[in-house]
């Protein structure tokens, strides 16, 4: 799953994709370099950020879901928590809802199922605008477990059945580096659930952590890594900024993966 914001302040490439050539130019590469999904973003959630209203992200959105899903052989999925943003997406073409609230918006969870469409339920502690101040757990992987729980029943009293549901911890969304290690470390909890696990580690703070502060621009090598820990252990998607170099390196860990698979069959 490739990254394509259309956020003009997005923590990693706020403002390089605002306009609909400049988005569409970069959805042509990720699809060329391998991405089996565009997800489609116009709200900042990195930390700090604050919403924007749903027209500012309808007006931004709208015209790159049209354009990508005119020009490029990709599913579109949209990074959207607003009710009406998934209607209207949908109806130009998205085929994937990522909510990073996992449809706790209000109207969210009846507009999503009205799509008919494949979500991706996140989980976040607290919002953006102060997540990372005091990111506090008794147990972690106990937590973002029992999360799941409640959205996935939520999702089904709404006509959201959990063929059409896919869960993701949420790396950096009100999570200190210890609460993101021990969440990479047990991944394999959350795949054995049966839904398909996404992740998104690309250039996270997380990353920076671990290098002693590397800035945005070299988080690279250390994302791909945990792109191939997070594969090793489960994971179905993984939602990337680098999409040659992550598509190159899951090329491998499939490999083995699917090895795997057919030792145990055997
Ligand atoms: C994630 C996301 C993630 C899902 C963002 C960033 C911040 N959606 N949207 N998972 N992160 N499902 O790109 O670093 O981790 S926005």
């Amino acid at each position: 799953m490739g990254i394509l914001n259309v956020t003009p302040d997005s923590f990693s490439d706020g403002g390089c994709f605002v306009t609909v050539e400049a988005a569409l130019r970069q959805a042509v590469q990720m699809q060329a370099d391998g991405a089996a999904i565009i997800d489609i973003g116009a709200e900042s959630t990195r930390p700090g950020a604050v919403p924007v209203s749903a027209q500012e992200e309808l007006d931004r959105l709208l015209p790159v879901v049209e354009a990508v899903a005119r020009e490029v052989d990709v599913v579109i999925s949209v990074d959207t928590s607003t009710a009406e943003v998934m209607r209207e997406a949908a109806a130009r073409g998205a085929g994937f809802l990522n909510d990073v609230r996992a449809l706790r918006r209000p109207g969210a969870v009846q507009a999503a199922a009205a799509t008919g469409l494949p979500v991706c339920l996140m989980h976040m502690q607290g919002e953006p605008v102060s997540m990372q101040q005091q990111p506090h757990y008794e147990s972690v992987q106990e937590e973002v477990s029992a999360f799941f729980d409640a959205r996935v029943a939520a999702c089904a009293l709404a006509g959201i059945g959990p063929e059409r549901l896919v869960i993701d911890p949420g790396f950096g969304f009100g999570k200190s580096l210890a609460h993101n290690v021990a969440l990479l470390e047990g991944l394999e909890r959350f795949a054995a659930r049966g839904m398909p696990v996404l992740v998104g580690l690309s250039r996270k703070s997380m990353l920076g952590a671990l290098l002693g502060g590397a800035p945005l621009d070299q988080r690279l090598h250390a994302g791909v890594a945990a792109a191939v820990i997070a594969v090793m252990k489960g994971a179905a998607i993984v939602r990337a900024h680098d999409v040659k170099a992550t598509v190159d390196a899951l090329a491998v860990a499939a490999a083995v993966q699917k090895h795997r698979r057919v030792k145990e069959l055997a």
